[in-house]
């Protein structure tokens, strides 16, 4: 540990258990290990270094960033050096020109939104855990968000990216070249690689326009299949659209239940349907205008003014927070072909009754993607069975296991329901060449040695 705290000085080593122990344990409480010592590096070469120093003596790191990672990808198994990086905060001036910015990968979300808006920019990613997420764990996770529909994942926002290979050697490409076709995409391989090839240390992003003028509009529809069949009505309609977000009754009983919200509407309905449109001129009428014709819509309430889609949005973003309040959920982050999305949602219930009678299911996700959030309470021993059989079923609908929150350790039995043996063992492959003694992020992604 001394040669750690050469590198870094000792005050960013710790050792204690109990100023480990906030680094040990995920978000959700349901992945935990004990680390060898916490490392804090403030720079890219102190990163390097300390990934020099762990691989001369073979030890294993494990990397974190904000710490609300759902799949347990940054939270040691056992042993393991855990390489915090949130004190890479430096974060760039906005370049107007190529619309770009350089961030560290321990600037948060929320800070890199709000460099860019004062900046006349936005961050074309944005999810609820946007106060602790790191830039670093976005692209890492290749995470997604409220706005793919719009902007894409987080692998699209990138244009360069320096890392530390598990070697301890860097590679930096940073220029933000808009086309750049040579060799390789290596920052679209790292993007996503879930700390298991190499450490992020810093990003080159792509910021989109400032949308100033906003329109939310709650929609209850008479069924999950309505709420998929309005989709392309939208999207033709309203180039606008920013955000379509799916939830049902039993979340919004949480979300009112822990955040005291009143009724949406005076009845409960089959399926609501949050939908965004961010424009440079107001958007509610074209919004208006889309929605008034859809098939199988209920009942709507439309928000022009900010605290009333704050309002809004807030029957959706504290989903998360209103779930683990009622205690530790198994969290399934699955997509399927959205036409099957109706299939999956009927039959979740059942598929998760006939594993775990008990067991309450709440549902909700991002539509356009065919992205459902399945969280599963009160599955006490048959947290396995539970996850073994959702997964089979989004496995029967071409669907995949993990959409938006990365493998971690949470899926990694699952694997080929998702990847067959020729994609794994090309995964491996690489694995192999830039991380030969499996160093960094072990029981990520692929099981333990
Ligand atoms: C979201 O869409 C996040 O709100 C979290 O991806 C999903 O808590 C979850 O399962
Ligand atoms: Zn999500």
């Amino acid at each position: 540990m001394k040669a750690l705290a050469d590198i870094v000085g000792p005050e960013h080593v710790l050792t204690d258990p109990d100023l480990k122990a906030s680094y040990e344990t995920d978000w959700t409480g349901r992945f935990t290990g004990s680390a060898a010592c916490v490392v804090r590096p403030g720079t890219t070469d102190e990163v390097a270094a300390v990934v020099r120093a762990c691989a001369s003596e073979g030890w294993r790191i494990t990397v974190q960033g904000g710490n609300t990672g759902l799949v347990g990808g940054g939270v040691p198994v056992g042993g393991e050096v855990l390489l915090s990086l949130t004190r890479l905060t430096t974060l760039g001036d906005v370049d107007p020109s190529s619309s770009q910015v350089t961030a560290g990968a321990g600037v948060t979300l929320a800070a890199l939104q709000a460099v860019a808006r004062e900046a006349g920019f936005d961050f074309g990613v944005d999810l609820a855990a946007r106060d602790s997420a790191t830039v670093g764990g976005l692209v890492a996770t290749n995470a997604g968000g409220i706005r793919v529909v719009r902007y894409g994942s987080m692998r699209q926002q990138v244009v360069g990216l320096t890392a530390v290979l598990a070697d301890g050697s860097v590679v930096s490409r940073m220029a933000g070249l808009e086309k750049d076709g040579t060799g390789y995409d290596l920052l679209g391989l790292l993007a996503g690689s879930e700390g298991t090839l190499a450490v992020i240390t810093e990003a080159r992003l792509r910021l989109v326009p400032r949308y100033r003028a906003r329109a939310v509009a709650l929609l209850a529809m008479s069924s999950t299949t309505a709420a998929v069949d309005v989709l392309p009505v939208l999207r033709a309609s309203l180039p606008s659209l920013a955000a379509a977000e799916l939830f049902y009754a039993p979340g919004l009983a949480l979300v009112r239940k822990h955040g005291g919200l009143p009724a949406p509407f005076p009845e409960e309905h089959a399926a609501y349907l949050l939908v965004e449109c961010a424009d440079l001129v107001d958007p509610t009428a074209s919004l208006v205008a889309a929605v008034e014709s859809a098939e199988g819509l209920v009942d709507a309430r439309i928000a022009d003014d900010a605290s009333g889609q704050r309002a809004l949005w807030a029957y959706r973003e504290t989903h998360t927070e209103s779930i683990s309040a009622e205690g530790v959920p198994v969290k399934l982050d699955v997509s399927v072909p959205v036409t099957s999305l109706p299939a999956l949602v009927d039959q979740l219930e059942a598929t998760v009754a006939g594993v775990c009678p008990g067991a309450r299911t709440i549902v909700f996700g991002h539509v356009n993607e065919g992205n459902l959030h399945v969280n599963v309470l009160d599955t006490g021993s048959a947290a396995e069975e539970v996850s073994d059989a959702v997964l089979r079923l989004v496995a029967s609908l071409s669907g995949s296991i993990s959409s938006e929150h990365g493998v971690g350790r949470a899926k990694v039995p699952w694997l080929a329901l998702s990847r067959s043996e020729n994609e794994i063992e090309a995964m491996r492959a690489i694995k192999t060449a830039l991380d030969p003694a499996g160093l960094l992020n072990p029981g990520v992604l692929f099981p333990l040695a």
